[in-house]
């Protein structure tokens, strides 16, 4: 079998030793393994199947003979060191937000458009968090009886922005305990013991940036401009596992058992929706979970065609490192 040089770029980063850790597990045929991030990280070991590899600073330069460049270290790192890593030979999957709406690269969700990773021109975008776990079960649904419409509310955990914030709300939620004085650094207010209704910074239009993504990654990932489509995006003091409850509207009608045996054989998707035995998806059990979890479902008494769900995956899995790894995945099945 053939094996592939792979370098992670933003290794010691929550989502860069998850992609680590996913490599590993589905024995991904990598070849050498280059772990890099900035100087500030240069040096930590982090261990790959047993062996210990030194973090080396990512710049030009070392991306000769990478064949797969996997980018989690922020739109600006990517934005600079990408195009680097292209010319260097490399394909980069992208984690950040950098290149997501380009119209020459792809955004994938292996799922839903494999098809597109052909298409690239050296980069492939992962799409938002947030994103992918609502479009992974609303797929099937689009696919079957059309989706007129989507509203959606987001329940965020810290873990998206990274180690400072997982740090942060856990010194927050102890300073609260023992009554000290809160500090915080990461977000604008005091995340422990609340919730934040921003996520990433605010637009001219009054939406947040990530409402934004939301909005406008669905619709080039369905491939759909006149999807209808609204976001509120929220903080919660959750260490990791995003939630959101997402409402549709569809164009024709469906039953709920349809779409319970819909979303039953659909890949990438648990169906955990037994309120008679109090069983529902939960941030806290995506923990060691790839798929998406989708529960609560129910009509909309008030409306035909509106379906309310409850989704929760593990945002740094299915919505960052393993979704990235999937792509790479379905890229080395075609270079
Ligand atoms: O990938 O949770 O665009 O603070 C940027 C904000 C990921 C989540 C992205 C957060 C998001 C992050």
């Amino acid at each position: 079998m053939k094996r592939f040089n792979v370098a992670v770029v933003g290794a010691t980063g929550v989502v860069g030793r998850e992609m680590i850790k996913t490599l590993e597990q589905r024995n991904f045929p990598v070849n050498k393994i280059k772990l890099l991030a900035t100087e500030r990280s240069a040096g930590t070991e982090i261990s790959f199947r047993g062996e210990k590899i030194k973090v080396e600073t990512a710049k030009s330069g070392v991306f000769d003979g990478v064949d797969i460049a996997l980018f989690s270290a922020g739109s600006n790192a990517s934005k600079e060191l990408a195009p680097i890593a292209v010319k260097e030979g490399a394909v980069v999957i992208d984690n950040s937000n950098a290149f997501r709406m380009d119209t020459d690269v792809p955004l994938v969700v292996p799922e839903i458009n494999p098809e597109k990773i052909k298409e690239h021109n050296g980069i492939i975008a992962n799409p938002n968090c947030s994103t992918i776990q609502m479009v992974v079960p609303l797929k099937p649904i689009y696919d079957e009886v059309g989706i007129d419409r989507i509203i959606v509310s987001t329940y965020q955990a810290v873990s998206g922005t990274g180690k400072d914030a997982i740090e942060e709300l856990l010194q927050q939620t102890k300073a609260y305990i023992n009554k000290e004085e809160l500090t915080s650094r990461v977000y604008p207010y005091q995340i422990a013991f609340n919730v934040l209704p921003q996520i990433d910074v605010f637009e001219e239009n009054n939406y947040t940036r990530e409402e934004m993504k939301i909005v406008h990654e669905t619709r080039k990932i369905f491939n759909d401009n006149d999807l209808k489509i609204t976001a509120t995006a929220v903080r919660v003091p959750v260490i990791n596992g995003h939630s959101e409850s997402v409402y549709i509207e569809t164009k024709e009608h469906i039953c709920i058992e349809k779409l319970r045996s819909l979303l039953r054989n659909t890949k990438g998707v648990k169906l955990i929706d037994e309120v008679e035995n109090l069983k529902y998806p939960l941030p806290i059990i995506t923990e060691n979970e790839d798929d998406v979890l989708v529960g609560r479902l129910r009509k909309d008494l008030s409306i035909k065609n509106g379906i309310n769900m409850w989704v929760a995956a593990n945002n740094l899995r299915k919505g960052a490192a393993l979704n990235a790894i999937q792509i790479a995945e379905e890229l080395i099945k075609i270079i």
